[in-house]
């Protein structure tokens, strides 16, 4: 088992980022006001079947009405910044120029100008997964023509918001959109296809973002002065013996395959991870293949794509242990061409998602991973927290716990292992929808009753703990704060 360190008492670095964040589907509701259209997410959650009890976005925090309370809770804890998402079919309602809806860009300049007002910093994400349904019936992101219309979009909101909002992700977590959406199916829009989807749509992500990162540089950023990057999430990948360079080999391709996936092309030098591009080629030709089943970039798209990242964006939530294990014959399959094992351990403690565990020390460890990957970035963690089932349970010790470990371990990555991790973002400010968990599965700072039409927002406990923690920008000496962090094995 890897060591602990003790608790750290100390500051975080003066200017230190604290916010909190959201997605557009997960929270907005009014699905079809106001000139929206239909997007995947709206699509795969009204065909039943697809979402615990199927339940919708239809209404979520209902936030498109409220966002005004919203931000009064913001007030409330004393954040700096707030991580949103933009809907695409707000804005674009069939996703393409041909039809701009004002009231959608009036929407967010109204949420935008509040923020600023509040002296809340907005970080606006273009892509959390809810990809206007006109694009999915072309193809989705396995046709290579939204590289443009994803570029028509993002032109058009840092036209709109550019001259407020310096702070832009393209994308949230590709990984989900491309291995649960493309690869499983068990997200929008649905397709089970293991051993291609995952490959191929990634492949027009990563170029949909480089070509949105030039454009803002080409065409905005003399103006503007804002920066973008690309939000990434991997569990970590903790070799099962250390000791094993089997296990030790085994864990960094779990990485590669995950993380690299996109950080390599963007960060290192436009293209795949090596061990990537070694294992898919040579599972392709054992299954007779006379090609990888992971396209290539051409030398022109690599040094496009290369150094499209302004600082290092990262969603974490937990661990994984990860072994060495040969697939021998497997078929064309994004995980079996991994030739890994992947666990969590029983004694780790368990939330409100059978998939999140909390593990601090792992986040420490992806931080300090990301600095010898990549180098010395900026990194923004753009979203950490944890999960609870009970409905109304305000007294939420565990999410108390999971935060007091996790931004220790931060802390020990700023102080000790001198990674320049620039802000934190509490994933979640609300209660919300949570994909195809619905709401059964609670991250939010403030409990909302879905029961209620009015959706009345309740601080739990975790809030006043997030709130002391800005004020304090730290940790100073409070039996408390070690006592929580002691509650991990
Ligand atoms: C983030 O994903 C998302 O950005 C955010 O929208 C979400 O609400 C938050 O985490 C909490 O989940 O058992 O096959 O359904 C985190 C990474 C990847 C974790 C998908 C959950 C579901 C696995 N997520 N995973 S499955």
């Amino acid at each position: 088992d890897p060591e602990r360190d003790a608790f750290l008492y100390g500051m975080f670095p003066e200017g230190f980022v604290w916010g909190t964040a959201t997605s557009a589907y997960q929270i907005e509701g009014a699905w079809d006001e106001d000139g929206k259209g239909v997007h995947i997410w709206d699509t795969f959650c009204h065909e039943g079947g697809n979402v615990h009890e199927n339940q919708t976005g239809d209404v979520a925090c209902d936030s498109y009405h409220k966002y005004p309370t919203d931000i009064e809770l913001m007030k409330d804890i004393g954040v700096h910044s707030y991580r949103f998402s933009i809907s695409w079919t707000r804005l674009m309602p069939d996703g393409t120029t041909a039809y701009i809806e004002q009231r959608g860009i009036d929407y967010y300049n109204s949420l935008i100008d509040k923020l600023i007002d509040a002296g809340i910093v907005p970080m606006a994400t273009l892509y959390h997964w809810d990809l206007p349904q006109a694009l999915q019936d072309i193809g989705g992101w396995e046709n290579e023509e939204l590289v443009e219309h994803f570029n028509d979009y993002a032109r058009l909101c840092y036209e709109s918001f550019g001259d407020r909002v310096k702070n832009w992700i393209t994308f949230n977590e590709p990984y989900v959109v491309t291995w649960l959406g493309y690869g499983t199916g068990v997200f929008a829009p649905g397709i089970a296809d293991p051993g291609f989807a995952p490959y191929t749509t990634a492949h027009t992500i990563i170029k949909s973002h480089a070509k949105a990162y030039h454009t803002y540089v080409d065409e905005f950023k003399s103006t503007q002065n804002g920066q973008v990057s690309i939000t990434l999430s991997c569990d970590w990948g903790e070799p099962g013996d250390p000791d094993n360079e089997e296990d030790v080999a085994a864990a960094d391709r779990y990485m590669q395959f995950t993380m690299g996936w996109y950080a390599h092309p963007v960060f290192v030098n436009g293209d795949y991870p090596e061990v990537m591009k070694w294992q898919v080629a040579n599972k392709s030709m054992e299954q007779g293949y006379n090609e990888s089943r992971l396209p290539e970039f051409t030398e022109d798209e690599k040094a496009f794509i290369k150094g499209t990242g302004d600082f290092f964006a990262l969603n974490q939530y937990t661990t994984s242990m990860v072994i060495d294990m040969y697939r021998e014959d497997s078929p064309p399959h994004y995980e079996l061409d991994q030739d890994v094992c992947r666990w969590q351990e029983d004694e780790w403690p368990t939330s409100g998602s059978d998939w999140l565990r909390p593990v601090p020390w792992g986040f420490r460890r992806i931080i300090n991973w990301i600095k010898k990957e990549y180098g010395d970035l900026e990194v923004y963690v753009t979203e950490n927290g944890v999960s609870t089932n009970d409905t109304d349970n305000l007294n939420d010790i565990s999410r108390i716990t999971f935060y007091a470990a996790y931004t220790n371990e931060m802390l020990k990555a700023i102080l000790e292992d001198g990674v320049n991790v620039k802000g934190y973002f509490a994933w979640s400010l609300l209660d919300n929808f949570e994909w195809a968990s619905g709401y059964s599965e609670r991250f939010g700072l403030h409990y909302v009753d879905f029961e209620n039409d009015e959706r009345p927002r309740t601080p739990k406990d975790s809030s006043k703990f997030y709130s002391d923690l800005i004020e304090n920008n730290g940790y100073q000496d409070t039996k408390r704060d070690a006592f929580l962090y002691d509650m991990f094995p």
